[in-house]
């Protein structure tokens, strides 16, 4: 039986992977890099350098590392400039009823985020002290897809892998939850998330009584 959810933050309970995606996009049209949806996807839940290196895949420019770090803090900058103004609206519709309910069933709330600008959101949209426990990529060596992250979360929950249920939006997530030994809920399309044990098209449809009656 499940005692603890793992919930992902960008794209699951906040409408900031749009505003990854533009701010990978305006960087891109910057530097003079192609930049589609199909790429916007690859990005999605991986972490700051592995997404810039995924961009960076469509020229064969070398960039040198000094240049690379110079790209990735002004994507970082594009971002934050956008976060600075958001607030609880920007929760996904639904998002904090499914994490209180998760509570409220009993079971543990953890948040698994590849962002170091986790705890900034968090704090934005007034949902900190709904989590039991938070792992963000400023605690963390190995990003998704490596199950690092999700076993730090269940570590901090105090539960096994097992009995934890991991939430994801991005393909790179919902493999790094499995790794984990976990079943995974996949949160967007089917083309983007076929390896999730259980597919809803958002968090509104998140319902913890089917994973513990
Ligand atoms: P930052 P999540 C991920 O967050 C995003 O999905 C991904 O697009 C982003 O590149 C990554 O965080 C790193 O974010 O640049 O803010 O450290 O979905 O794991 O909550
Ligand atoms: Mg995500």
């Amino acid at each position: 039986l499940f005692k603890g959810v793992i919930f992902d933050l960008d794209g699951v309970i906040a409408d900031t992977a749009v505003v990854h995606h533009a701010a990978w996009k305006q960087l891109a049209s910057e530097i003079g890099i192609p930049f589609d949806d199909a790429i916007g996807e690859r990005l999605k839940g991986v972490d700051r350098r592995s997404s810039l290196d995924i961009l960076l895949e469509q020229t064969s420019h070398a960039f040198s590392e000094d240049e690379k770090e110079t790209l990735a803090t002004r994507k970082n900058n594009y971002y934050r400039q956008q976060i600075e103004h958001l607030g609880p609206e920007n929760l996904l519709p639904g998002a904090r009823h499914a994490i209180e309910s998760v509570r409220r069933a009993g079971l543990k709330t953890a948040l698994a985020s590849a962002s170091r600008n986790a705890p900034l959101l968090l704090e934005r949209l007034g949902i900190a002290d709904l989590f039991d426990y938070v792992v963000d990529a400023n605690h963390i060596r190995r990003a998704k897809p490596d199950p690092e992250i999700f076993l730090a979360a269940a570590r901090g929950l105090g539960l096994a892998p097992s009995e934890c249920l991991g939430v994801e939006d991005a393909a790179a997530g919902i493999a790094s939850i499995h790794s984990a030994g976990m079943k995974a809920v996949g949160i967007g399309h089917a083309q983007a998330l076929a390896g999730a044990d259980l597919l809803l098209p958002s968090v509104a449809a998140f319902d913890i009584s089917v994973f513990t009656t």
